[in-house]
């Protein structure tokens, strides 16, 4: 495992729903740090941008107008394995099949309402925190609890 940095979304279903807290909670709880965040909203280019991979799928007209909606907070998320971290913390993708104890499995229930985003490996949190976090707005810095998280 390495130290590693990776893009969550509490999306616009978690946002208004008043679930940020909870979301940050959970992520936070487990020593991952967090070296970014803001409240933005994400217009169609962007949105189109990042779920690419998703373009030809019956869905991506739904998941773009869904994700531009509503705002969205943009964490940058810092630690040890971060990236399986955060996706085991998240849940599988449809929360119907997401396990209790999740994000997803406790807070979800349809596929695409499924409250937050979180890269899926490397390459992709590389991309992804480039498109919401500029250098300058990933902060570097050590906390007291990071002896015991390491
Ligand atoms: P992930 O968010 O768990 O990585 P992906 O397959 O990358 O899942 O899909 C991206 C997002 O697209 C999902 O989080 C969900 O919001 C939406 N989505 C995925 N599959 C479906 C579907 O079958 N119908 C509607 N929306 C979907
Ligand atoms: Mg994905």
């Amino acid at each position: 495992m390495s130290n590693e940095s990776t893009l969550v979304l509490i999306k616009p279903d978690g946002v208004n729903r008043g679930l940020i807290g909870k979301v940050i909670d959970r992520l936070e709880s487990t020593g991952l740090k967090i070296i970014g965040m803001k409240l933005i909203s994400i217009d169609e280019e962007l949105a189109s941008n990042h779920y690419s991979e998703h373009k030809d799928k019956p869905f991506f007209a739904s998941l773009v107008d869904f994700i531009t909606s509503s705002p969205v907070v943009a964490l940058a998320i810092n630690g040890e394995g971060a990236i399986q971290k955060t996706r085991t913390i998240m849940g599988v993708t449809n929360p119907l099949d997401s396990s209790p104890g999740t994000i997803r499995g406790d807070f979800g229930l349809t596929v695409e309402k499924n409250i937050i985003h979180g890269s899926a490996n490397e390459e992709d949190a590389k991309r992804e925190l480039k498109l919401y976090f500029s250098d300058e707005e990933l902060i570097r810095y050590e906390r007291s609890i990071d002896i015991w998280t390491e």
